[in-house]
This record gives C-alpha cells, structure tokens and sequence, in this order.
C-alpha cells in the first residue's frame, strides 16, 4: 500500500477535508517534504491546469497522482448524476467524463462522491440508482480507455441516501454488471455506517479500489478512536495494494496534520 495526501484548489471547499489549500507549487512541496508517496487533486473543474503543468510538479517532488476528485463539480456548479432535469444530470456525465480524461491522462482515476446525488422529490431511489448505474456504466468504460478503473464512493447517510455501506456498493456493481468500476472506503464515512470497518471491507472482498484513511472524527488517523490495525489486516487479506489516502481536516494545522498522518500511515504499515 502507498500513502497520499489531498491537495484542494477549490475555494468552496475551503472548510473540507482536504489537507493542503496553498498554492500548489508549496502543496506539492509540503507532500513530498512529509515523504508522501503521491498527491489525490480536488480540482475546480478539467481546465485549472494542464496535464503537462502537474506532471511537470509531480516529477519535480518526485511524487504519484493517486486520483482525481469531482467534487467540485457538485461543490461549485451544483450537478448532480441523478438531478430530475435531465440536461444537468447530463451536464454532471459530461464534467465526470472531463474529469476521467484529465485524470486517464495523469495515469490516475477519478472518484465519484458528492455529485451522485440524491434521490427525493419526484425521483425513487430505484429510478436515481438507475441512472447512477447508467452513468456508472459509461464512466467505466470511458476509464478503461486509459487503462484505469472509476471509483464510486459510498457517502455516509447526512451526505447521500444512495449507498451508505461497502457490502450495498459491491452488490450494486455486481447486480448491474458494472465493468471497471471500484469502491472507495472512506473509514470516515464508514466510521458513521458499518457495524465493523474491518470485516465491511473483507465482505467487500476485491471490490475495494481506493482508500481514504480517516480517522474517526475524520481528523489525520491516530487523533480520532479507530482502530487502525484490524483495517489494514482486512485490507491486505483482500489483496489490497492502493493507495492510504489523507482526505482528512487539516487539524491542527496542515503541517501537523500531515505529519500525523504519515506517521499513523508507517507505523499502520510496519
Ligand atoms: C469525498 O471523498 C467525500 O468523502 C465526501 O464526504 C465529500 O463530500
Ligand atoms: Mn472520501
């Protein structure tokens, strides 16, 4: 397993759990100062940089691009997979696809979180995990295309009433033959929903594609009270070689932070 620590450059997500807000020249530096493996990005869209300019960064710190997130893309234009107006779920695909591109081309994934939405209103939850699968389907092959998998992320229940646990996840995917399509456990959301963190991810068995390695108040692991051993045991039972990934508040400030955090990641790993 690899350690990554986010770096956000989207100012409607300055109160979120990413570690670094700084220009990215200094996140970059700060990552590989802590001995970070590699960097997960929360971008405002596909058009903040280009591909060159962040292979450029990754090369000079000597650090990997773990994955791409699309939060943004809930955050600062509201869209949404399973919206009721069709032209913004439409919208939604397209910045996804964007996404899944910029990140195919950095040789990394992109996730799926906020912008799967909700169901509600006019929309059944079977009719929003329609078009979620639909979407889903078209991601996943858009992926393939750069030899990379799509990561879906099950939220906890106050930030979508979709998918809360892993096991749903990877029924989800299997029922809907869902090619290329991974699961992100985030022990902070899993934290709030699964009764055992560790054995949610053993029943999820080779599902699991990513890591968002949070503690339980989603602070750096080791200032909050999960248990991190059982995890990483349930983690390499499932064959488990991704990424640890620092999507955590920067408390109490981002340089403790991620120093804490690469310290719970070693000793986790030891
Ligand atoms: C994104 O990775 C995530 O975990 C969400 O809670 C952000 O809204
Ligand atoms: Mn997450």
């Amino acid at each position: 397993m690899k350690s990554a620590i986010t770096l956000s450059q989207v100012p409607e997500a300055a109160a979120g759990p990413f570690v670094f807000h700084e220009p990215l020249t200094e996140g970059f530096a700060s990552a590989a100062k802590h001995g970070y493996d590699s960097v997960e990005l929360f971008f405002p869209g596909p058009d903040f940089i280009t591909v060159d300019e962040v292979n450029a960064l990754a090369a000079e710190h000597d650090l990997g691009i773990a994955a791409v997130g699309t939060g943004a893309g809930m955050v600062k234009h509201g869209l949404s997979l399973t919206d009721p107006d069709p032209s913004i779920r439409k919208k939604a695909l397209d910045f996804i696809l964007q996404m899944i591109d910029f990140g195919g081309q950095l040789g990394c994934p992109a996730i799926l979180g906020s912008m799967q939405g909700k169901w509600g209103g006019d929309v059944s939850r079977g009719q929003a995990l329609q078009w979620l699968a639909e979407a889903l389907k078209v991601a996943g092959e858009a992926a393939g295309k750069h030899g990379v998998a799509f990561i879906y992320e099950p939220l906890n229940r106050y930030e979508t009433n979709l998918i809360n646990h892993l096991a749903e996840g990877a029924k989800y995917i299997e029922d809907n033959n869902l090619e290329n399509i991974v699961l992100l456990a985030d022990l902070f959301h899993m934290n709030i929903e699964e009764s055992d963190i560790a054995q949610a991810i053993i029943d999820a068995g080779k599902h699991t594609g990513h890591v968002h390695f949070a503690d339980s108040n989603r602070n750096a692991m080791g200032m909050g009270h999960t248990d991190s051993a059982p995890i990483i045991a349930a983690l390499k039972q499932v064959g488990y070689t991704g990424y640890l990934s620092a999507e955590v508040f920067p408390k109490p400030d981002a340089q403790a932070c991620a120093a804490q955090e690469i310290k719970a990641i070693k000793e986790a790993l030891a």
